[in-house]
Protein backbone atom coordinates (compact mmCIF):
# COMPACT_ATOMS: atom_id res chain seq x y z
CA UNK A 1 0.00 0.00 0.00
CA UNK A 2 1.63 3.62 -1.15
CA UNK A 3 1.67 5.51 1.99
CA UNK A 4 -0.67 8.75 2.25
CA UNK A 5 0.84 12.04 0.87
CA UNK A 6 -0.73 14.92 3.48
CA UNK A 7 -3.99 15.60 2.25
CA UNK A 8 -4.85 18.73 4.18
CA UNK A 9 -1.45 20.74 4.02
CA UNK A 10 -2.02 19.93 -0.29
CA UNK A 11 -5.61 20.22 -0.29
CA UNK A 12 -5.44 23.16 -3.07
CA UNK A 13 -2.66 21.38 -5.26
CA UNK A 14 -3.91 17.20 -5.09
CA UNK A 15 -8.05 17.98 -4.18
CA UNK A 16 -8.82 20.97 -7.02
CA UNK A 17 -9.41 18.87 -10.09
CA UNK A 18 -12.03 15.95 -8.97
CA UNK A 19 -15.64 17.66 -9.40
CA UNK A 20 -17.19 15.25 -6.68
CA UNK A 21 -20.55 14.35 -6.74
CA UNK A 22 -23.11 14.66 -4.78
CA UNK A 23 -20.79 17.21 -2.11
CA UNK A 24 -20.13 19.88 -0.76
CA UNK A 25 -17.42 20.19 -3.00
CA UNK A 26 -15.96 23.22 -1.03
CA UNK A 27 -16.61 22.37 2.52
CA UNK A 28 -15.20 18.63 1.27
CA UNK A 29 -11.79 19.81 0.25
CA UNK A 30 -11.63 21.99 3.40
CA UNK A 31 -11.56 19.49 5.66
CA UNK A 32 -11.85 15.90 3.11
CA UNK A 33 -12.47 12.74 4.59
CA UNK A 34 -10.43 9.94 2.51
CA UNK A 35 -11.07 5.98 2.61
CA UNK A 36 -7.91 4.02 1.81
CA UNK A 37 -9.28 0.17 2.75
CA UNK A 38 -11.64 -2.13 3.62
CA UNK A 39 -12.53 -5.00 5.17
CA UNK A 40 -15.67 -6.94 6.35
CA UNK A 41 -17.53 -4.43 8.68
CA UNK A 42 -14.85 -1.59 8.33
CA UNK A 43 -13.51 1.04 6.66
CA UNK A 44 -9.64 2.36 7.13
CA UNK A 45 -8.60 6.07 6.45
CA UNK A 46 -5.29 6.38 5.43
CA UNK A 47 -4.23 7.50 8.62
CA UNK A 48 -4.89 4.05 9.72
CA UNK A 49 -7.79 4.99 11.92
CA UNK A 50 -10.57 2.33 11.76
CA UNK A 51 -14.62 3.41 10.74
CA UNK A 52 -17.43 1.09 10.98
CA UNK A 53 -19.23 1.18 7.88
CA UNK A 54 -22.85 2.16 8.93
CA UNK A 55 -24.20 2.01 5.09
CA UNK A 56 -22.81 -0.74 3.46
CA UNK A 57 -20.89 2.02 1.20
CA UNK A 58 -23.62 3.73 -0.11
CA UNK A 59 -26.44 0.56 0.47
CA UNK A 60 -24.65 -1.97 -1.80
CA UNK A 61 -21.97 -3.87 0.05
CA UNK A 62 -24.46 -5.79 1.52
CA UNK A 63 -21.98 -8.96 2.21
CA UNK A 64 -19.61 -6.54 3.51
CA UNK A 65 -16.03 -5.88 2.46
CA UNK A 66 -13.14 -7.35 0.27
CA UNK A 67 -15.29 -10.63 0.48
CA UNK A 68 -12.68 -13.66 -1.40
CA UNK A 69 -14.75 -14.68 -3.39
CA UNK A 70 -15.83 -11.66 -5.51
CA UNK A 71 -12.18 -10.45 -4.86
CA UNK A 72 -10.90 -13.35 -6.77
CA UNK A 73 -13.61 -13.50 -9.64
CA UNK A 74 -12.98 -10.29 -10.84
CA UNK A 75 -8.63 -10.68 -10.79
CA UNK A 76 -9.26 -13.90 -12.52
CA UNK A 77 -11.80 -12.32 -14.54
CA UNK A 78 -9.59 -9.58 -15.71
CA UNK A 79 -6.94 -11.60 -16.66
CA UNK A 80 -9.05 -13.52 -18.92
CA UNK A 81 -11.48 -11.94 -20.50
CA UNK A 82 -11.33 -7.91 -20.45
CA UNK A 83 -14.27 -6.71 -22.14
CA UNK A 84 -16.65 -8.71 -25.00
CA UNK A 85 -19.20 -6.49 -26.86
CA UNK A 86 -22.77 -7.06 -25.84
CA UNK A 87 -24.19 -6.25 -28.68
CA UNK A 88 -24.89 -9.22 -31.20
CA UNK A 89 -22.31 -11.14 -28.95
CA UNK A 90 -22.70 -13.33 -25.79
CA UNK A 91 -20.30 -14.47 -23.02
CA UNK A 92 -21.16 -17.23 -20.89
CA UNK A 93 -20.80 -15.65 -17.60
CA UNK A 94 -24.13 -13.31 -18.64
CA UNK A 95 -26.10 -15.58 -19.16
CA UNK A 96 -25.01 -17.96 -15.94
CA UNK A 97 -25.94 -14.89 -13.96
CA UNK A 98 -29.14 -13.86 -15.52
CA UNK A 99 -30.54 -17.60 -14.79
CA UNK A 100 -28.84 -17.55 -11.73
CA UNK A 101 -31.00 -13.85 -10.76
CA UNK A 102 -34.24 -15.70 -11.81
CA UNK A 103 -33.81 -18.23 -9.34
CA UNK A 104 -33.74 -15.43 -6.64
CA UNK A 105 -35.91 -13.07 -7.78
CA UNK A 106 -39.95 -12.98 -7.09
CA UNK A 107 -42.32 -15.05 -9.29
CA UNK A 108 -42.88 -13.93 -12.36
CA UNK A 109 -39.73 -12.27 -13.31
CA UNK A 110 -38.42 -14.43 -15.97
CA UNK A 111 -35.75 -12.03 -18.35
CA UNK A 112 -33.10 -9.64 -16.83
CA UNK A 113 -31.44 -6.93 -18.92
CA UNK A 114 -28.20 -5.55 -18.02
CA UNK A 115 -27.10 -1.69 -16.85
CA UNK A 116 -24.23 -0.19 -15.43
CA UNK A 117 -26.37 1.40 -12.63
CA UNK A 118 -29.43 2.00 -11.13
CA UNK A 119 -29.93 5.28 -12.96
CA UNK A 120 -29.49 3.26 -16.07
CA UNK A 121 -31.61 0.73 -14.75
CA UNK A 122 -34.90 3.17 -13.77
CA UNK A 123 -34.38 4.63 -17.80
CA UNK A 124 -34.27 1.48 -19.40
CA UNK A 125 -37.74 0.25 -17.47
CA UNK A 126 -39.17 3.18 -18.07
CA UNK A 127 -38.30 2.90 -21.90
CA UNK A 128 -39.47 -0.81 -21.69
CA UNK A 129 -43.20 0.15 -20.47
CA UNK A 130 -43.64 2.44 -22.68
CA UNK A 131 -42.06 0.13 -25.75
CA UNK A 132 -44.40 -2.35 -24.20
CA UNK A 133 -47.97 -0.85 -24.72
CA UNK A 134 -46.66 0.19 -28.08
CA UNK A 135 -45.45 -3.35 -29.34
CA UNK A 136 -49.01 -4.92 -28.25
CA UNK A 137 -50.38 -2.11 -30.37
CA UNK A 138 -51.66 0.38 -27.39
CA UNK A 139 -49.05 3.58 -28.25
CA UNK A 140 -51.36 5.85 -26.86
CA UNK A 141 -50.22 4.76 -23.19
CA UNK A 142 -47.01 7.03 -22.94
CA UNK A 143 -47.15 8.63 -19.05
CA UNK A 144 -44.95 7.70 -16.32
CA UNK A 145 -46.46 8.22 -12.67
CA UNK A 146 -43.80 8.09 -9.91
CA UNK A 147 -44.46 9.67 -6.50
CA UNK A 148 -43.56 12.48 -4.68
CA UNK A 149 -40.02 12.18 -2.55
CA UNK A 150 -39.74 9.08 -4.76
CA UNK A 151 -35.53 8.56 -5.90
CA UNK A 152 -34.80 6.95 -8.74
CA UNK A 153 -31.45 8.23 -10.21
CA UNK A 154 -30.07 11.00 -11.75
CA UNK A 155 -31.31 10.63 -15.43
CA UNK A 156 -33.68 12.85 -17.00
CA UNK A 157 -36.15 9.65 -16.60
CA UNK A 158 -35.45 8.95 -13.19
CA UNK A 159 -35.46 12.83 -11.86
CA UNK A 160 -38.69 13.51 -13.93
CA UNK A 161 -40.21 10.61 -11.98
CA UNK A 162 -38.39 10.95 -8.82
CA UNK A 163 -39.49 13.23 -6.19
CA UNK A 164 -36.58 15.38 -4.46
CA UNK A 165 -37.08 18.94 -5.45
CA UNK A 166 -33.61 19.29 -5.03
CA UNK A 167 -32.72 16.77 -8.02
CA UNK A 168 -35.16 18.32 -10.36
CA UNK A 169 -35.75 21.83 -10.06
CA UNK A 170 -32.16 22.91 -11.56
CA UNK A 171 -32.61 20.80 -14.92
CA UNK A 172 -35.66 23.14 -16.97
CA UNK A 173 -38.83 21.33 -17.83
CA UNK A 174 -37.79 17.39 -17.59
CA UNK A 175 -39.80 14.88 -19.10
CA UNK A 176 -42.55 15.83 -20.75
CA UNK A 177 -46.05 13.66 -19.52
CA UNK A 178 -44.88 12.36 -15.87
CA UNK A 179 -47.59 12.99 -12.75
CA UNK A 180 -46.44 11.78 -9.49
CA UNK A 181 -49.15 10.49 -6.47
CA UNK A 182 -48.71 11.50 -3.10
CA UNK A 183 -45.80 10.26 -0.88
CA UNK A 184 -46.77 7.96 2.56
CA UNK A 185 -44.96 9.51 5.31
CA UNK A 186 -47.01 10.72 7.52
CA UNK A 187 -45.61 11.44 11.32
CA UNK A 188 -48.77 12.52 12.62
CA UNK A 189 -50.34 9.09 12.75
CA UNK A 190 -47.37 7.02 12.32
CA UNK A 191 -44.10 8.31 14.16
CA UNK A 192 -42.02 4.94 16.14
CA UNK A 193 -43.81 2.52 14.50
CA UNK A 194 -42.09 -0.48 14.64
CA UNK A 195 -41.88 -1.76 11.33
CA UNK A 196 -43.96 -1.25 8.58
CA UNK A 197 -46.51 1.65 9.97
CA UNK A 198 -50.12 0.80 10.90
CA UNK A 199 -51.91 3.93 8.66
CA UNK A 200 -52.10 5.16 5.38
CA UNK A 201 -53.17 1.95 2.93
CA UNK A 202 -55.47 4.72 1.08
CA UNK A 203 -52.92 6.52 0.11
CA UNK A 204 -52.54 4.39 -2.65
CA UNK A 205 -55.74 5.31 -3.95
CA UNK A 206 -54.19 8.62 -5.22
CA UNK A 207 -53.20 6.65 -8.21
CA UNK A 208 -56.98 6.99 -9.02
CA UNK A 209 -57.24 10.23 -8.91
CA UNK A 210 -54.50 10.31 -11.30
CA UNK A 211 -56.47 8.05 -13.81
CA UNK A 212 -59.30 10.67 -13.21
CA UNK A 213 -57.30 13.48 -14.71
CA UNK A 214 -55.81 11.62 -17.53
CA UNK A 215 -57.53 8.65 -18.54
CA UNK A 216 -55.90 5.23 -17.71
CA UNK A 217 -55.44 4.94 -21.19
CA UNK A 218 -52.63 7.55 -21.29
CA UNK A 219 -50.54 6.04 -18.52
CA UNK A 220 -47.97 3.24 -19.13
CA UNK A 221 -46.32 2.94 -15.84
CA UNK A 222 -45.93 3.64 -12.13
CA UNK A 223 -42.40 3.39 -10.20
CA UNK A 224 -42.19 3.70 -6.81
CA UNK A 225 -39.06 2.44 -4.28
CA UNK A 226 -40.86 -0.35 -2.02
CA UNK A 227 -39.02 1.17 0.88
CA UNK A 228 -37.77 4.95 -0.10
CA UNK A 229 -34.43 4.80 0.95
CA UNK A 230 -32.54 8.04 -0.23
CA UNK A 231 -35.56 10.51 0.65
CA UNK A 232 -34.88 9.20 4.41
CA UNK A 233 -36.12 5.66 4.74
CA UNK A 234 -40.08 5.67 4.28
CA UNK A 235 -41.64 2.73 4.76
CA UNK A 236 -44.74 1.19 2.88
CA UNK A 237 -47.86 2.20 5.38
CA UNK A 238 -49.46 -1.79 5.85
CA UNK A 239 -51.58 -3.15 2.68
CA UNK A 240 -50.06 0.02 0.40
CA UNK A 241 -48.36 -2.11 -1.98
CA UNK A 242 -50.71 -4.38 -2.83
CA UNK A 243 -53.39 -1.73 -2.98
CA UNK A 244 -51.14 -0.15 -5.77
CA UNK A 245 -51.05 -3.60 -7.58
CA UNK A 246 -54.61 -3.98 -7.76
CA UNK A 247 -55.24 -0.24 -8.81
CA UNK A 248 -52.60 -0.85 -11.82
CA UNK A 249 -53.78 -4.61 -12.49
CA UNK A 250 -57.76 -2.77 -12.97
CA UNK A 251 -56.46 0.02 -15.21
CA UNK A 252 -53.74 -2.26 -17.05
CA UNK A 253 -51.14 0.10 -15.91
CA UNK A 254 -47.49 -1.42 -15.53
CA UNK A 255 -46.04 -1.41 -12.14
CA UNK A 256 -42.27 -1.40 -11.57
CA UNK A 257 -40.61 -1.91 -8.04
CA UNK A 258 -37.36 0.68 -7.99
CA UNK A 259 -35.31 -2.36 -5.80
CA UNK A 260 -32.19 -0.93 -5.92
CA UNK A 261 -31.47 -0.88 -2.10
CA UNK A 262 -34.27 -3.20 -1.24
CA UNK A 263 -32.73 -5.96 -3.51
CA UNK A 264 -30.77 -8.51 -2.09
CA UNK A 265 -31.67 -8.96 1.40
CA UNK A 266 -31.78 -5.44 2.96
CA UNK A 267 -35.11 -6.43 4.12
CA UNK A 268 -34.41 -9.73 5.24
CA UNK A 269 -35.85 -11.43 1.54
CA UNK A 270 -33.91 -11.97 -1.35
CA UNK A 271 -35.97 -8.89 -2.64
CA UNK A 272 -38.74 -6.52 -1.24
CA UNK A 273 -41.40 -7.96 -3.75
CA UNK A 274 -41.20 -11.48 -2.16
CA UNK A 275 -40.89 -9.11 1.92
CA UNK A 276 -44.50 -7.50 0.79
CA UNK A 277 -45.80 -10.69 -1.31
CA UNK A 278 -46.38 -8.17 -4.02
CA UNK A 279 -44.97 -9.23 -7.48
CA UNK A 280 -44.15 -5.98 -9.82
CA UNK A 281 -43.88 -6.43 -13.97
CA UNK A 282 -40.53 -4.67 -14.08
CA UNK A 283 -38.19 -4.86 -11.07
CA UNK A 284 -35.04 -2.49 -11.09
CA UNK A 285 -32.32 -3.25 -8.91
CA UNK A 286 -27.95 -2.33 -8.96
CA UNK A 287 -26.37 -2.03 -5.67
CA UNK A 288 -25.95 -5.28 -4.44
CA UNK A 289 -26.17 -7.28 -7.38
CA UNK A 290 -22.52 -6.92 -7.15
CA UNK A 291 -21.64 -6.33 -3.61
CA UNK A 292 -20.68 -2.41 -4.95
CA UNK A 293 -17.49 -4.13 -6.41
CA UNK A 294 -18.10 -3.73 -10.19
CA UNK A 295 -20.67 -1.36 -11.49
CA UNK A 296 -23.45 -3.08 -12.64
CA UNK A 297 -27.46 -2.69 -12.70
CA UNK A 298 -29.95 -4.50 -14.32
CA UNK A 299 -34.21 -4.62 -15.02
CA UNK A 300 -36.36 -7.89 -14.51
CA UNK A 301 -39.15 -8.18 -16.84
CA UNK A 302 -42.26 -10.89 -16.55
CA UNK A 303 -42.68 -13.23 -19.51
CA UNK A 304 -45.27 -11.45 -20.98
CA UNK A 305 -43.54 -8.02 -21.46
CA UNK A 306 -40.46 -9.44 -22.93
CA UNK A 307 -42.85 -11.74 -25.68
CA UNK A 308 -44.53 -8.88 -26.40
CA UNK A 309 -41.36 -7.35 -28.27
CA UNK A 310 -40.88 -11.21 -30.19
CA UNK A 311 -43.10 -9.99 -32.65
CA UNK A 312 -41.46 -9.20 -35.85
CA UNK A 313 -38.94 -10.46 -38.10
CA UNK A 314 -36.54 -12.71 -36.67
CA UNK A 315 -33.45 -10.63 -38.23
CA UNK A 316 -34.31 -7.83 -36.47
CA UNK A 317 -33.76 -5.83 -33.07
CA UNK A 318 -36.35 -5.94 -30.68
CA UNK A 319 -35.50 -3.60 -28.26
CA UNK A 320 -33.89 -0.86 -29.65
CA UNK A 321 -31.65 -0.22 -26.67
CA UNK A 322 -28.08 -1.17 -24.34
CA UNK A 323 -24.99 0.40 -23.12
CA UNK A 324 -21.54 -0.62 -24.06
CA UNK A 325 -20.69 -2.12 -20.66
CA UNK A 326 -24.32 -4.17 -20.54
CA UNK A 327 -23.28 -7.55 -19.31
CA UNK A 328 -19.67 -6.30 -18.62
CA UNK A 329 -17.30 -9.48 -17.78
CA UNK A 330 -16.00 -7.88 -14.74
CA UNK A 331 -19.29 -7.12 -13.41
CA UNK A 332 -20.84 -10.64 -14.46
CA UNK A 333 -18.01 -12.25 -12.68
CA UNK A 334 -18.30 -10.35 -9.63
CA UNK A 335 -21.87 -10.67 -9.63
CA UNK A 336 -21.49 -14.16 -9.73
CA UNK A 337 -19.27 -14.16 -6.68
CA UNK A 338 -21.35 -12.38 -5.21
CA UNK A 339 -24.57 -14.41 -5.34
CA UNK A 340 -22.17 -17.49 -4.19
CA UNK A 341 -21.48 -15.46 -0.87
CA UNK A 342 -24.76 -14.69 -0.33
CA UNK A 343 -25.86 -17.87 -0.99
CA UNK A 344 -22.97 -19.53 1.14
CA UNK A 345 -23.82 -17.34 4.20
CA UNK A 346 -27.29 -17.21 3.59
CA UNK A 347 -26.76 -13.13 3.77
CA UNK A 348 -30.26 -12.81 1.76
CA UNK A 349 -32.44 -13.62 4.37
CA UNK A 350 -29.86 -13.10 7.49
CA UNK A 351 -31.48 -9.38 7.45
CA UNK A 352 -34.82 -11.00 9.01
CA UNK A 353 -32.90 -12.66 11.59
CA UNK A 354 -31.00 -9.81 12.96
CA UNK A 355 -33.77 -6.95 12.06
CA UNK A 356 -35.27 -7.89 16.05
CA UNK A 357 -31.64 -6.79 17.85
CA UNK A 358 -31.69 -3.97 15.31
CA UNK A 359 -35.37 -3.17 15.62
CA UNK A 360 -34.76 -2.67 19.29
CA UNK A 361 -31.21 -1.04 19.29
CA UNK A 362 -32.85 1.85 17.15
CA UNK A 363 -35.32 2.28 18.62
CA UNK A 364 -33.38 2.83 21.81
CA UNK A 365 -33.05 6.34 20.81
CA UNK A 366 -36.45 7.31 21.03
CA UNK A 367 -36.24 9.92 23.54
CA UNK A 368 -32.55 10.87 22.67
CA UNK A 369 -32.25 15.15 22.00
CA UNK A 370 -34.33 16.36 18.94
CA UNK A 371 -35.47 12.57 17.85
CA UNK A 372 -38.84 13.14 16.25
CA UNK A 373 -39.17 9.38 14.81
CA UNK A 374 -37.11 6.29 14.44
CA UNK A 375 -38.02 3.80 11.68
CA UNK A 376 -37.07 0.60 10.98
CA UNK A 377 -37.39 -2.65 8.64
CA UNK A 378 -35.23 -5.67 7.87
CA UNK A 379 -31.63 -4.21 8.25
CA UNK A 380 -32.63 -0.13 7.51
CA UNK A 381 -33.11 2.48 10.01
CA UNK A 382 -34.01 5.84 9.75
CA UNK A 383 -33.61 8.34 12.31
CA UNK A 384 -35.25 11.62 11.85
CA UNK A 385 -34.52 14.72 13.59
CA UNK A 386 -36.19 17.97 14.48
CA UNK A 387 -34.38 20.30 12.13
CA UNK A 388 -32.58 23.57 13.20
CA UNK A 389 -35.18 26.28 12.52
CA UNK A 390 -33.58 28.20 9.12
CA UNK A 391 -30.83 25.67 8.58
CA UNK A 392 -32.54 22.34 7.16
CA UNK A 393 -30.18 19.81 7.21
CA UNK A 394 -27.66 20.71 9.28
CA UNK A 395 -28.67 18.86 12.63
CA UNK A 396 -28.08 15.64 10.84
CA UNK A 397 -25.20 16.74 9.33
CA UNK A 398 -23.42 17.85 12.18
CA UNK A 399 -24.41 14.30 13.44
CA UNK A 400 -22.61 12.49 10.58
CA UNK A 401 -19.45 14.74 11.37
CA UNK A 402 -19.56 13.70 14.92
CA UNK A 403 -20.46 9.73 13.94
CA UNK A 404 -17.27 9.71 11.40
CA UNK A 405 -14.85 11.75 14.45
CA UNK A 406 -15.99 8.72 16.40
CA UNK A 407 -15.35 5.60 13.99
CA UNK A 408 -18.64 5.53 11.98
CA UNK A 409 -20.04 6.02 8.58
CA UNK A 410 -23.49 6.97 8.70
CA UNK A 411 -25.67 8.51 5.88
CA UNK A 412 -27.91 11.82 6.07
CA UNK A 413 -30.55 12.83 4.00
CA UNK A 414 -32.42 16.22 4.61
CA UNK A 415 -32.29 15.81 8.74
CA UNK A 416 -32.78 12.15 9.13
CA UNK A 417 -30.23 9.77 9.83
CA UNK A 418 -29.75 6.83 7.67
CA UNK A 419 -28.39 3.27 8.81
CA UNK A 420 -27.95 0.26 6.46
CA UNK A 421 -25.26 -1.67 7.09
CA UNK A 422 -23.47 -5.04 5.34
CA UNK A 423 -25.55 -7.72 6.12
CA UNK A 424 -22.94 -9.58 7.99
CA UNK A 425 -23.84 -7.27 10.92
CA UNK A 426 -23.26 -8.77 14.43
CA UNK A 427 -24.76 -7.80 17.45
CA UNK A 428 -21.52 -5.98 19.06
CA UNK A 429 -21.55 -3.76 16.09
CA UNK A 430 -25.16 -2.75 16.17
CA UNK A 431 -24.75 -1.76 19.70
CA UNK A 432 -21.64 0.11 18.88
CA UNK A 433 -22.97 1.94 15.87
CA UNK A 434 -26.00 2.96 17.50
CA UNK A 435 -24.33 3.85 20.58
CA UNK A 436 -21.57 6.31 18.38
CA UNK A 437 -25.08 7.77 16.81
CA UNK A 438 -26.61 8.46 20.51
CA UNK A 439 -23.09 10.18 21.12
CA UNK A 440 -23.77 12.42 18.17
CA UNK A 441 -27.25 13.46 18.99
CA UNK A 442 -25.97 13.93 22.67
CA UNK A 443 -22.85 16.29 21.76
CA UNK A 444 -25.23 18.32 18.83
CA UNK A 445 -27.94 19.35 20.36
N1 LIG B 1 -33.11 4.03 -7.56
C1 LIG B 1 -33.02 3.98 -6.22
C2 LIG B 1 -34.19 3.55 -5.41
C3 LIG B 1 -31.80 4.31 -5.60
O1 LIG B 1 -31.72 4.28 -4.26
C4 LIG B 1 -30.87 4.74 -7.78
C5 LIG B 1 -32.09 4.39 -8.33
C6 LIG B 1 -29.76 5.16 -8.68
O2 LIG B 1 -28.72 4.26 -8.66
P1 LIG B 1 -27.25 4.75 -9.13
O3 LIG B 1 -26.49 3.48 -9.15
O4 LIG B 1 -27.39 5.35 -10.48
O5 LIG B 1 -26.77 5.75 -8.09
C7 LIG B 1 -30.70 4.69 -6.40
C8 LIG B 1 -29.38 5.04 -5.82
C9 LIG B 1 -28.36 8.12 -0.60
C10 LIG B 1 -28.05 7.67 -2.00
O6 LIG B 1 -27.64 8.83 0.00
C11 LIG B 1 -28.80 6.68 -2.57
C12 LIG B 1 -28.55 6.30 -3.88
C13 LIG B 1 -27.53 6.89 -4.59
C14 LIG B 1 -26.77 7.88 -4.00
C15 LIG B 1 -27.03 8.28 -2.68
O7 LIG B 1 -29.38 7.72 -0.06
N2 LIG B 1 -29.37 5.35 -4.44
N1 LIG C 1 -21.73 8.87 -26.82
C1 LIG C 1 -21.11 8.38 -27.90
C2 LIG C 1 -20.46 9.36 -28.87
C3 LIG C 1 -21.05 6.99 -28.14
O1 LIG C 1 -20.45 6.50 -29.21
C4 LIG C 1 -21.66 6.12 -27.18
C5 LIG C 1 -21.62 4.66 -27.34
O2 LIG C 1 -21.19 4.10 -28.32
C6 LIG C 1 -22.31 6.67 -26.08
C7 LIG C 1 -22.32 8.05 -25.91
C8 LIG C 1 -22.99 5.79 -25.07
O3 LIG C 1 -22.06 5.17 -24.23
P1 LIG C 1 -22.48 3.90 -23.35
O4 LIG C 1 -22.88 2.82 -24.30
O5 LIG C 1 -21.24 3.57 -22.56
O6 LIG C 1 -23.63 4.34 -22.47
Amino acid sequence: MTKNPDLRTNAALSLDAYWMPFTANRQFKQAPRMLARAEGMHYWTPEGRKILDGIAGLWCVNAGHARPRIVQAIQQQAAEMDFAPPFNMGHPKAFELARRLIEIAPAGMSKVFYTNSGSESVETALKMAIAYHRARGDGSRTRLIGRERGYHGVNFGGISVGGIVANRKMFGTLLAGVDHIRHTHDLARNAFSRGVPEYGAELADDLERLVALHDASTIAAVIVEPVAGSTGVLLPPKGYLQRLRDICDRHGILLIFDEVITGFGRLGSPFAGQHFGVTPDLMVVAKGLTNGSVPMGAVFANQHIHDAFMSGPEHLIEFFHGYTYSAHPLACAAALGTLDTYAEEGLLTRGATMAPYFEDALHSLKGAPNVIDVRNIGLVGGIELDPIPGQPGKRAFDAFLHCWERGALIRTTGDTIALSPPLIIEKEHIDELVGIVAGALKATP
